[in-house]
Order: C-alpha cells, then sequence, then structure tokens
C-alpha cells in the first residue's frame, strides 16, 4: 500500500517554494516513470537486461557494436514517441509559470533525454544529457533530421557518410556546452533546491543539490525510496513525481492540512 502522504511536508514544502526568489528543479528517470518510461536503473528489461547502462551508454559500446547501440536506442525511442507527460511533468510546468508571474526565478535542470518536460509545456529547461529525439553523426556531430531504419544499421549521415548516433551524452563524454555551467551556477543562486525522481548516482548532475545546499539553499527531495540526497535534505518527500508534485503545485487535490 502506498504509504500515507506527508501533508506537513508539503505544506513546509510550499511554503519554501511560495517564499523563495530563486528555485532549481533537477529531475531524473524518476520523473517519467509514470508516463511509462522505465527509469534508467530499470531501463534494461527483456532483451536488454543482460547489459547494465554503463555498458550500452557509451562511446565504446557503440564503436565495439553500433547495430546494438543503435537498436537500443531505437527502441527507446520508440517507447518515448507514444507517451506522454504525466501530472508531475504538468506540475512543474504550474510551479514554472506561477514563479514567473510572481517574478520568482525558475530552472529546470534535467537528466532525461525523453523531452517530457517541453512537451508539459515547461520552457526554462537545461537538457544536461541530451535529448534521444535528436539524432546526429558520430564522426562530426552533423545533425540528421531524417534517416532511413530499413537500410544499414545504424544508417549513415547524408552529409559526411559516418554512421548516425542518438544526440545524448554518453558515459564518458562531456555535458553539452555551458549547461552544466548554467545548471551550477543557479544551483549556487537559489534558495530553494527541488531534486525529483533521480537516484543522485550520475556526476557531475548529483553535485548540483550539493552545491545548493552548501550556497545555503534549502533542499527538497520527492522520491519513493531513499537516495545519498535523503539525509540531506530539508525535507523529503517519500512519494512518486504523479502524486507529490501536483500537490506543491497547488493544483488539483491539495487541501492545506488544519492549523497550518
Ligand atoms: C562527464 C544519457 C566529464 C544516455 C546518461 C565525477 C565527476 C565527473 C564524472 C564522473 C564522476 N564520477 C563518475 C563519473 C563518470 C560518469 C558517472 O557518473 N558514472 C556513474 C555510473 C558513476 N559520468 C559521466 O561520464 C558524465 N560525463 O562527467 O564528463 C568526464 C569525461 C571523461 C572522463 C571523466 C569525466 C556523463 C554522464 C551522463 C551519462 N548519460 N543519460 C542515455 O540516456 O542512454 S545518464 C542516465 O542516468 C540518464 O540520463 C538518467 O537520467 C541518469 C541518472 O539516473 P536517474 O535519472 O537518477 O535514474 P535512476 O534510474 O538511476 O533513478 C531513478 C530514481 O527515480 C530512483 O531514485 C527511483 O527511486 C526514483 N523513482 C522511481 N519511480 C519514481 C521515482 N521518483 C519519483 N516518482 C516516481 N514515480
Amino acid at each position: 500500500m502506498d504509504e500515507p502522504i506527508d501533508q506537513q511536508g508539503i505544506a513546509r514544502a510550499r511554503a519554501l517554494l511560495a517564499t523563495a526568489r530563486a528555485v532549481v528543479v533537477l529531475t531524473g528517470a524518476g520523473v517519467s516513470a509514470e508516463s511509462g518510461i522505465p527509469t534508467f536503473r530499470d531501463a534494461l528489461t527483456g532483451v536488454w537486461s543482460r547489459f547494465r547502462p554503463e555498458d550500452l551508454a557509451t562511446r565504446e559500446a557503440f564503436l565495439r557494436d553500433p547495430a546494438r547501440v543503435w537498436a537500443w536506442y531505437a527502441e527507446r525511442r520508440a517507447t518515448v514517441a507514444r507517451v506522454a507527460p504525466n501530472a508531475g511533468h504538468h506540475a512543474l510546468a504550474k510551479i514554472e509559470a506561477d514563479s514567473a508571474a510572481k517574478g520568482i526565478e525558475f530552472t529546470l535542470v534535467t537528466q532525461n533525454v525523453d523531452g517530457l518536460h517541453h512537451a508539459a509545456g515547461s520552457r526554462r529547461i537545461h537538457e544536461l544529457h541530451g535529448n534521444i529525439r535528436r539524432v546526429k553523426c558520430f564522426d562530426h556531430g552533423h545533425a540528421a533530421v531524417a534517416w532511413d531504419e530499413s537500410g544499414e544499421t545504424p544508417p549513415r549521415c547524408a552529409a559526411c557518410g559516418s554512421r548516425l548516433r542518438p544526440d545524448v551524452v554518453w558515459f564518458g563524454e562531456m555535458l553539452p556546452e555551458g549547461a552544466l555551467e548554467h545548471a551550477l551556477e543557479a544551483s549556487r543562486r537559489c534558495d530553494v533546491f527541488l531534486s525529483v525522481g533521480t537516484s543522485g548516482l550520475v556526476e557531475p548532475a548529483a553535485s548540483l543539490a550539493h552545491a545548493a545546499a552548501e550556497a545555503g539553499a534549502a533542499v527538497i527531495e520527492v522520491n519513493p525510496q531513499r537516495t545519498p540526497l535523503t539525509a540531506r535534505a530539508t525535507i523529503a518527500l517519500s512519494g512518486t513525481a504523479a502524486t507529490v508534485l501536483p500537490l506543491l503545485a497547488g493544483s488539483a487535490g491539495y487541501v492545506a492540512p488544519r492549523g497550518l
């Protein structure tokens, strides 16, 4: 049975968000779980279950077996194409819009590559790990807008002939120019850092919450499981994104606890 929602924690977190000057939200795969996208640590089910993400999401894996890595991303791209944002994504878009109306600076930093935050209406987004819907060539990064899945796998770049790959950041690759710097700068400047649906295992994204805390920000975590951040969080809300975030956004279902 799901744990009862911590109404006191929700009320305290809402008060922090309402009185903030600057808010940073970091999301991980957990925010897309209720849209039907397996979390990253759970992504390797079925035919992929004999691999670890770190074994497939690398340049070396692609060079070793480009067809296998391309097929894993093609399957994930197909999943992303048929799912929709969930109430958690929509709640974050509402928090962004409400923050703008109140003059509160808002930054959404995501580790996710599924594009669902943009689909839900969020706009102030930093995609730290790229976007699986975009494809580029391995040798020069030429963007590919169309490609033939029926021929050679992976398909080839129309501009230079090198193999196509997903436009995501693999393990061992640098993050997109400026994305980490902007995320770090916003994290050090914010007074509320909201971490949602991330295991906090992948660097350098995992360091953002700690940078915010060290700079004096209050840290709110939303996750049904404990993570390395939980002990450090000002408020740890044990629950799922689609349940908790609408309560934080003041959308459907929020009832202020008596006496608060
Ligand atoms: C780099 C794209 C410089 C690909 C991904 C220290 C500093 C720098 C680098 C390192 C370092 N230590 C180690 C490294 C190397 C490495 C790393 O972090 N390795 C890990 C395995 C230890 N980092 C890198 O290589 C990074 N590059 O730093 O460049 C450099 C260069 C060369 C040499 C050194 C340094 C690049 C990392 C990016 C990798 N690419 N994605 C793809 O998607 O295929 S990372 C991948 O993991 C996804 O983006 C994913 O989002 C991300 C993090 O995982 P989570 O999002 O947290 O997902 P996870 O499944 O783990 O957890 C889900 C959570 O949700 C759980 O807590 C669960 O409880 C919760 N949950 C479940 N359901 C719900 C929920 N929460 C809410 N609601 C629910 N319903």
